[in-house]
């Protein structure tokens, strides 16, 4: 029975991940997966989580199950974080979720089953091309028919916003679903300006359409308002809309599970009615979720002290990542012939698609042991600053070959 089953391609981001684990070479480089690391190469773990999670061990009188939506005063603090005052929290279901990843799945399935398609087929959702891989994957298996939208133009490295726009006016039929990245499009790094989020809201509102937002690196591109910023004028435009927002990156809580559906509705009565059925899809999933990540962060929100300390260390990595891009430009630039890399300080986060070819992306990784996604996509992110000029000169040599 299970001997004529056939292998799974790999995962083309975790994939490399393992590759990268098992290459010996002492001096190699992962620019592939979406982790930040510190200058001394390491993923940190932040020192708000450290004193929140002494203070847990203390104060934690229980292991028993949470509620299927999740720890209440994690989705408070998540409602307070994404939803602020703009809308009104009688208007807002909050369930908390395994990740961004646990929350995009959670509403995949809410919407496969609690909206229609029309006659004759599944909703729709249209994504951006590119997007990040998973989206497909897990829209797919939630049931919905996944479809694309312009976004990126022949240029790679700029959004073609009126092919963008075009699409958004004439593909999807009102009621059907776009998914947005809110701020620090994965694997672009582009993103709308206020002027444009504006003009794809409007167009959004007039057509009927239903907005599904996901936040999975607010505080990386331009700080932590700031990057809230499309989703608001989003918001300020529709009466129905989705958020799937991740704590993974932005608290450095990867492994720990973090994320959340926050679903807009028109009404208290709609709120209540849809909460139960995004309690339903969880129950027949994982039953609940995980405490220890919610907990976390819950309570560092709650806490002005670790909220300022948060802030404080979630800004120095913003600003490490700008300098990286930066100095990687810089560096670039003082390579003989290679080509002008500039555009990279317009992108935002930890993505840049950097043009490489596939096969100079091979070439990095068997000669220099520098990984980065097939795609061309490198996570800035996990650059160096003592190693920069080596990076740059193997990017020159693959570019020159
Ligand atoms: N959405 C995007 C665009 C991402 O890049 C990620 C990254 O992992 C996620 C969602 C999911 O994040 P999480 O690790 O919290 O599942
Ligand atoms: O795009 C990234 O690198 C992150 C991490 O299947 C990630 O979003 C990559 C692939 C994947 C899950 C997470």
């Amino acid at each position: 029975r299970f001997d004529s089953i056939a292998m799974a391609a790999p995962d083309a981001i975790l994939g490399l991940t393992e590759a990268f684990n098992a290459d010996t070479r002492p001096d190699k480089m992962n620019l592939s997966v979406g982790v930040y690391k510190d200058a001394s190469g390491v993923t940190p773990i932040m020192k708000c989580v450290k004193a929140a999670e002494r203070k847990l061990i203390e104060d934690e009188t229980t292991k028993g199950y949470l509620t299927i939506d999740g720890l209440p005063d994690y989705r408070e603090a998540v409602r307070e974080m994404v939803f602020g005052d703009q809308v009104p929290s009688e208007r807002v279901a909050i369930v908390q979720a395994p990740g961004g990843t646990g929350a995009l799945s959670v509403a995949g399935g809410f919407l496969a089953r609690q909206c229609s398609g029309g006659p004759g087929g599944p909703l729709r959702i249209f994504v951006p091309t590119p997007t990040w891989a998973n989206h497909n994957a897990i829209m797919q298996d939630a049931g919905l028919l996944v479809e694309n939208y312009s976004y990126l133009g022949s240029d790679r490295r700029t959004l073609d916003f009126d092919a963008m726009l075009e699409d958004l006016r004439t593909k999807p039929k009102p009621g059907e679903v776009v998914l947005l990245h809110a701020c620090c499009h994965n694997p672009t790094g582009v993103d709308p300006t206020a002027a444009q989020w504006k003009a794809i809201a409007s167009v959004i509102a007039e057509r009927g359409l239903l907005p599904l937002l996901d936040f999975a690196y607010q505080g990386f591109g331009d700080g932590l308002d700031q990057d809230a910023a499309g989703l608001r004028t989003i918001l300020d435009h529709v009466d129905e809309a989705i958020v799937c927002s991740s704590y993974s990156k932005n608290f450095g809580l990867y492994s720990e599970r973090v994320g959340a559906v926050g679903l807009v509705t028109a009404s208290a009565e709609a709120t209540k009615a849809s909460l139960s059925q995004l309690k339903k899809v969880v129950r027949s999933n994982y039953s609940n979720p995980p405490r220890h990540g919610a907990a976390i962060v819950a309570t560092v929100l709650a806490d002005a002290d670790l909220t300022a300390s948060w802030k404080e260390e979630l800004e120095t990595m913003r600003l490490r990542i700008t300098h990286l891009r930066e100095q990687f430009v810089a560096g670039m630039s003082e390579q003989a012939g290679a080509p002008d890399f500039t555009f990279l300080l317009n992108q935002k986060g930890m993505f840049s698609f950097s043009g490489l070819t596939p096969m100079q992306v091979d070439e990095l990784k068997n000669k220099y042991g520098i990984y980065i996604v097939g795609s061309g996509r490198i996570n800035v992110a996990g650059m160096s600053e003592d190693r920069m000029d080596w990076l740059c000169s193997a990017v020159a040599d693959v570019i020159g070959n």
